[in-house]
């Protein structure tokens, strides 16, 4: 019998990922503190001579917080979940950026597909995280996945132009725990004989799972690090936390973990959106606009086939040229996966807006998911339908961007 590869978990998470994506279309801002938070108001404004002027934190007035900040904006300070204000006591000349949601999924989307190709067996752990199974990678069994971890960073950066930090554990609690360990741009390889010397020392917080309140609890018996929680004697943390927390608190601080990577979770929605390179009018460009919408269904209806679901509801999503948002769905008698069926029941939705003002970006969202084989009484494939789901990606228009986001938690953010 084959003897099983030892576990190899990697955990890899990006760099100050908002703001290292913003930077990539702000080069000129490399090197700075930049705040990213706040609203749509403070868009850079594009100077005369080309130049661009950006808002500075000390003219904002607001109750925002900080989303996230460059390692530059750290160094004052400056953290996730600060207030603006505070952090613009702090660091007045930092640049302040609002959020762009879409442009991170799309680049959430890329590296990911990057590690993918390199990694098939990957866990998403959100937008800028996700831990990978490296035990059967081709070479990882010799240096404990070393050079697999320097791939995966380079074909992040190849593929994004960003940076990220991996760890390379023998499970996803120690690998998540030492992705941090050595951020920005860290690769850390963190071998069982490392817990006491490396994990041992950190706060108790810096377990995923040991949240703000157990940590309070902890702190209050004198438990500050790790190595506290797990020189602790079990009957005691069992009988203090309960018996199932207090046995986990108890293996965790050890290094404990015997989680599976899971590689696939049911989709709630699977949605296309496209943003238009010049916003459109729904009377002026009625062509232009009818046969994208048209070829957004039809990409719609391609990857719920291809993934092999049939909608229950269609909506759609609309932001018009002063970023106001507006959806609307529609809830079928029986779910759908045919293009024709799904662009009948988005254009209803549309006729539900009013769209007197031009419009920036449209989505069209399918939820209510049920696998396909059981709605097929309900409406029979055609084969031409199933043709244009196995048809490779046609080709983009020239102005437009699309993508796809196919999320397990998308939770209609409309
Ligand atoms: P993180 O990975 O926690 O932070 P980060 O990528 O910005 O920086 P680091 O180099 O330390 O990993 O979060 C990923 C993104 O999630 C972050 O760029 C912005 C967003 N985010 C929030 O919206 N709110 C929050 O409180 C945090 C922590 C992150
Ligand atoms: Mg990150
Ligand atoms: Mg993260």
């Amino acid at each position: 019998m084959p003897i099983a590869p030892r576990r190899l978990i990697a955990h890899l998470d990006m760099d100050a990922f908002y703001a290292s994506v913003e930077l990539l279309r702000y080069p000129e801002l490399r090197g700075q503190a930049v705040v990213i938070g706040g609203g749509r108001e403070r868009q850079p404004m594009l100077r005369h001579d080309g130049t661009r002027r950006y808002a500075s934190l000390r003219h904002y007035v607001g109750r925002g917080v900080v989303t996230t900040c460059t390692y530059e904006a750290r160094a004052f300070g400056i953290h996730s979940a600060m207030g603006l204000m505070k952090a613009a006591r702090l660091a007045p000349d930092a640049v302040l950026l609002p959020v762009d949601f879409d442009e991170y999924r799309l680049y959430s989307r890329r590296f990911k597909d990057a590690v993918k190709r390199i990694a098939p067996q990957i866990e998403d752990r959100g937008i800028d995280e996700i831990y990978i199974d490296l035990s059967e990678v081709p070479g990882a069994q010799n240096d404990a996945g070393a050079a697999a971890a320097r791939a995966l960073k380079d074909a992040v950066f190849e593929a994004t132009g960003l940076r990220c930090s991996i760890a390379v554990a023998p499970n996803k609690l120690l690998a998540k725990i030492g992705s941090e360990l050595d951020k920005p741009d860290g690769l850390t390889l963190l071998a069982e004989a490392d817990i006491t010397t490396r994990v041992w020392p950190l706060a108790a917080r810096k377990v995923n799972g040991i949240g703000p309140k157990a940590a309070e609890k902890l702190a209050g018996f004198g438990l500050h690090t790790i190595g506290d929680v797990a020189a602790a004697d079990p009957h005691w943390l069992l009988a203090n936390f309960g018996r199932s927390y207090g046995a986990w608190l108890h293996a965790a601080a050890h290094g404990r973990d015997e989680r599976a990577i899971v590689t696939h979770s049911e989709p709630k929605s699977i949605s296309r959106e496209t943003t238009f390179e010049r916003d459109l009018h729904a009377v002026h460009d009625r062509h232009a606009l009818s046969a994208l919408f048209t070829q957004l269904c039809e990409r719609l209806a391609g990857d719920l086939q291809r993934k092999g679901y049939a909608a229950q509801t269609l909506g759609i999503k609309l932001r018009f040229d002063d970023f106001k948002r507006v959806s609307r769905d529609v809830t079928l008698a029986a779910p759908v996966d045919a293009p024709q069926a799904i662009r009948t029941a988005a254009g209803s939705c549309l006729k539900r807006v009013d769209l007197s003002r031009r419009l920036r970006l449209i989505g069209v969202r399918a939820t209510g998911l049920v696998p396909a084989a059981r709605a097929a009484s309900a409406e029979p494939p055609t084969p031409g339908d199933r043709g244009a789901a196995k048809s490779p990606s046609p080709t983009r228009h020239k102005w437009q961007v699309d993508l796809p986001f196919f999320s397990a938690s998308d939770d209609g953010a409309v």
